[in-house]
């Protein structure tokens, strides 16, 4: 499903008047306070965040998955609903796939589907979570780091083929995720198991081109509730930093046990220069995969004031990252989740840019934790909204997403050409 441009023009249109109020007083606000208002407009419409191919689908617990309908049946059909949202918000000029879930069968028509869209491949991920049909070993207990050199092996070889999948298509890194863990005290030895894992991935690492990255992702349980191999930050690092330059972390929003200070983490990580990349999503618990900014929106601004500080300071040398969302819901549309979600990102974003970061300093320096809180609140509390609506319109995007979504009915439309009971392939 492709959107006229003329639709865009006409919802606009219709929601002006309201938006230009908005923007002029925003505006006139901002510079009074010294802002260069084009130019945070300008970084707002460069913001981009990756799409994962696995969000397009109604996601599911352990007890139920209940599917909305019009869900992307194919490749095909995932980069067409990315390219819609892409359409829609001009903020999602990525998708991000996974493999053994999206094998791409012809390269060439699958790139030039994508740039129809004017879209990107972001990193491509690895699976060794599950075992597939016609896999000859067993994942079962563990993958990369498995006792047996079989197993290791074969996880070895899958992750080199995602590479090579990705390397067709102009991805330039390769998540892992890897669940390997135990359930029981005792089951097995943790630096062994470390050690294995460090083993595999340096011959992953080995495969990897030289323009590339790997992105070491971490969570502290599930599927195994008792340990993960890569655990937490600090084992993120410990391989990053074991395996070389091209080896980075990545953090998920929602793979942090309750009350972890994020944004500490991220500051540490770039401080190292070791930070690749980001998995938004939100969570009450655990793993909820919720939407982003739906529950703790004031963390997501500290974390985007601390990578603000941190890409913005000479003294940190921190290659350009990856972002990406990885949430997967069961109750919301999928697509109007996701629209959500990459606003939520780029209010947080552009929140943090208005940061008095000079008076921000001299009041850390004075250790005036009142002021400080002042000069952060400032920022988090101004509604910027009219910015990421005004950035939209000059980019010829939708000036409100939901609405123009839901106005547009391209849920029933999806249905209308897919069927209400087609199922996103891979979950
Ligand atoms: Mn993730």
């Amino acid at each position: 499903m492709r959107i006229d441009k003329h639709l865009l023009e006409q919802h606009s249109e219709k929601h002006l008047p309201s938006h230009q109020k908005k923007f002029k007083a925003l505006s006139s606000i901002l510079s009074d306070e010294g802002h260069d208002v084009e130019a945070i407009l300008d970084r707002v419409a460069a913001f981009q965040v990756a799409i994962p191919s696995w969000a397009l689908g109604t996601g599911g617990t352990r007890f139920g998955r209940f599917a909305g309908g019009g869900e992307p049946r194919s490749l095909e059909e995932k980069i067409e609903d990315v390219g819609l949202l892409h359409t829609i918000n001009q903020s999602s000029g990525a998708i991000s796939l996974h493999i053994p879930w999206d094998v791409p069968q012809d390269y060439k028509a699958i790139r030039q589907l994508a740039a129809s869209f004017e879209l990107k491949f972001d990193a491509v991920n690895s699976n060794t979570f599950q075992d597939q049909p016609d896999q000859e070993q067993s994942y079962k207990s563990g993958s990369l780091s498995h006792t047996n050199k079989s197993v290791r092996d074969q996880a070895i070889a899958h992750n080199v083929e995602v590479i090579r999948h990705g390397v067709e298509l102009g991805s330039k890194a390769l998540t892992v995720w890897l669940s390997d863990g135990t359930d029981f005290p005792g089951q097995q030895n943790f630096r062994r198991m470390f050690e294995r894992t460090l083993d595999s991935l340096r011959q992953v690492y080995a495969e990897l081109p030289d323009d590339w990255q790997v992105l070491i992702e971490y969570k502290p349980y599930e599927p195994h509730f008792y340990s993960t191999v890569i655990a937490d930050w600090g084992s993120s690092l410990l391989f990053c930093q074991k395996l070389g330059k091209k080896a980075l972390g990545l953090v998920d929003l929602g793979h942090h046990l309750p009350n972890t200070n994020i944004e500490q983490i991220v500051s540490r990580f770039l401080m190292e220069g070791k930070l690749g990349g980001f998995h938004f999503n939100d969570s009450k618990y655990g793993d909820d995969d919720l939407t982003v900014g739906s529950i703790k929106p004031y963390q997501l601004f500290l974390i985007f004031n601390e990578l603000i500080e941190g890409m913005t300071s000479p003294e940190v040398k921190n290659p350009e990252l990856s972002w990406m969302i990885d949430a997967s819901h069961n109750i919301k549309d999928p697509l109007e989740d996701l629209l959500q979600s990459v606003e939520a990102i780029k209010i947080a974003y552009t929140q943090a840019l208005l940061i008095d970061r000079k008076a921000l300093e001299k009041a850390q320096e004075e250790n005036d934790a009142t002021q400080a809180q002042e000069i952060i609140q400032n920022a988090f509390r101004t509604d910027v909204r009219p910015l990421l609506a005004q950035a939209r319109l000059q980019a010829s995007a939708a000036l409100n997403p939901v609405s123009f979504f839901r106005e547009m009915k391209i849920r029933e439309e999806l249905i209308r050409q897919r069927g209400a009971k087609a199922f996103a392939t891979g979950l």
